[in-house]
């Protein structure tokens, strides 16, 4: 796959071009680059500008687009307007995905676009895209409007959409309980993703968010699954950041972490599954995958907030983290000492009909009555723990299926197993 970065140069290599190569090749992927202006800054302060001149940019563009053949384009600073045009007219004919990342300022200060380009990245950036990735204070800039209320969100991401994105992506939206939201206005859909907020200053987070875009986009992501992915992306990539200069942190993209992506991937499928809100338990759900040979639950990635229902929906609450659950990952752990290859579960809601399409599927099942642990048990680890390896203790079958059905003041429960996510998707697609 080969994707295009059009941008600034940042010597810092914090953002702009030199961060885009590093995000698609941590994805394994070629990165092509178009560079629009030579910025001078560092993680204190940004110094000049020297936006190329229209022959080299052109002929940029030619070198590219006539050897390769691009699988997906992201635009970042273009800063005048004389450069917007020639991106206009090389791309507006353009059949592949393209991100544009309005990139108005720097971390540090620096303006990355003219005042008086604005009103042509208005007319010819914004119908480019196919999806559009302002920051809150860049969309309101676009919109002329501010956001200070859900309306004047959606009212701002309307009226961008209307200017010619095809899906608008608002980032940085502050909502309660220390989340940061991602509002998403597609063409007939509009909703929130959140995930946990991270208090970090840096340099870097806004360019590896739409990279990351692009990537999922150019590999037939839906619009949700590419937002999802390149949230927790770039999330890691915060979390990681490093103090590299004398100024703000720069973010820092790891090895692309596997685990994380397929648990992610699955987790998109599964909320998107028609109805599904009716497999939510009470106490919600969990879906985890497990690194190999695992320790403890701190070794197994699972949903710090877990899925939850909200009325006829499911949304994802919090970020995938290393010991974000225990109830589930206590259940794969336990599983997995004795069966290695197990290393995925989801828990479900416990149902009549559910049981019914268990027991008719090839599915392997079992169950545990809860109310037969002893009390000494109880007291040293958890019901859980006990129940799978009460089920599993004399069994050379690798169960898919292991279930309860409840004690007083506790909820009934199944718990599909897989050696992976997508394999515990399949499982659940059959009985649900
Ligand atoms: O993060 C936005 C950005 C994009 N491109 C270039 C930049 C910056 C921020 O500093 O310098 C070249």
């Amino acid at each position: 796959m080969n994707l295009l970065s059009i941008g600034g140069s940042d010597p810092s290599s914090g953002a702009g071009i030199q961060s885009d190569i590093k995000t698609f090749s941590s994805f394994n992927v070629h990165g092509l680059t178009v560079i629009t202006a030579i910025t001078g800054q560092n993680t204190s302060s940004f110094g000049m500008i020297e936006p190329v001149l229209q022959k080299i940019l052109k002929n940029q563009l030619e070198a590219v687009t006539s050897d390769f053949k691009i699988d997906g384009i992201k635009i970042g600073m273009v800063y005048n307007s004389q450069i917007i045009k020639i991106l206009y007219h090389q791309l507006k004919k353009s059949k592949i995905p393209i991100v544009i990342d309005p990139v108005f300022k720097s971390t540090t200060g620096g303006s990355l676009i003219e005042r008086s380009a604005i009103k042509d990245f208005q007319k010819f950036m914004v119908p480019l895209a196919t999806i559009i990735t302002p920051n809150k204070f860049e969309a309101e800039i676009l919109a002329k409007t501010k956001i200070n209320t859900k309306k004047t969100l959606e009212k701002v991401a309307k009226i961008i959409q209307k200017m010619g994105a095809k899906n608008v992506v608002i980032t940085g939206i502050e909502t309660k309980n220390n989340q940061i939201s991602d509002f998403i206005l597609e063409k007939n859909n509009r909703y929130l993703i959140s995930g946990d907020k991270i208090s970090k200053i840096n340099h870097g987070s806004g360019c590896n968010y739409s990279a990351a875009i692009i990537f999922a986009l150019a590999k037939n992501k839906s619009i949700r699954e590419s937002v999802r992915f390149a949230k927790q992306f770039t999330s890691n990539s915060i979390k990681n950041a490093k103090n590299v200069g004398n100024g703000v942190v720069i973010t820092d993209i790891r090895e692309y972490d596997k685990i994380n992506s397929e648990l992610s991937a699955a987790i998109t499928k599964f909320v998107e599954i028609k109805n599904v809100y009716k497999n939510i338990p009470e106490c919600q759900t969990n879906f985890v995958y497990s690194k190999p040979k695992p320790k403890s639950t701190e070794d197994i990635l699972g949903i710090s907030g877990r899925i939850v229902k909200t009325g006829k929906y499911v949304e994802l609450a919090g970020n995938l983290t290393y010991g974000g659950s225990k109830h589930v990952a206590t259940a794969v752990l336990t599983m997995n000492k004795k069966f290695p290859q197990i290393c995925s579960a989801i828990n479900l809601k416990y149902q009549n009909s559910t049981i019914s399409k268990i027991k008719k599927s090839k599915l392997i099942v079992s169950s545990y009555n809860r109310s037969q642990e002893p009390k000494n048990v109880k007291l040293k680890s958890s019901t859980i723990e006990w129940g799978i390896k009460s089920v599993i203790k004399n069994s050379k079958k690798v169960f898919d299926v292991i279930y309860h059905e409840g004690d007083f003041g506790k909820e009934p429960m199944i718990i599909v197993f897989g050696e992976n996510p997508n394999n515990v998707l399949k499982k659940v697609l059959k009985i649900i």
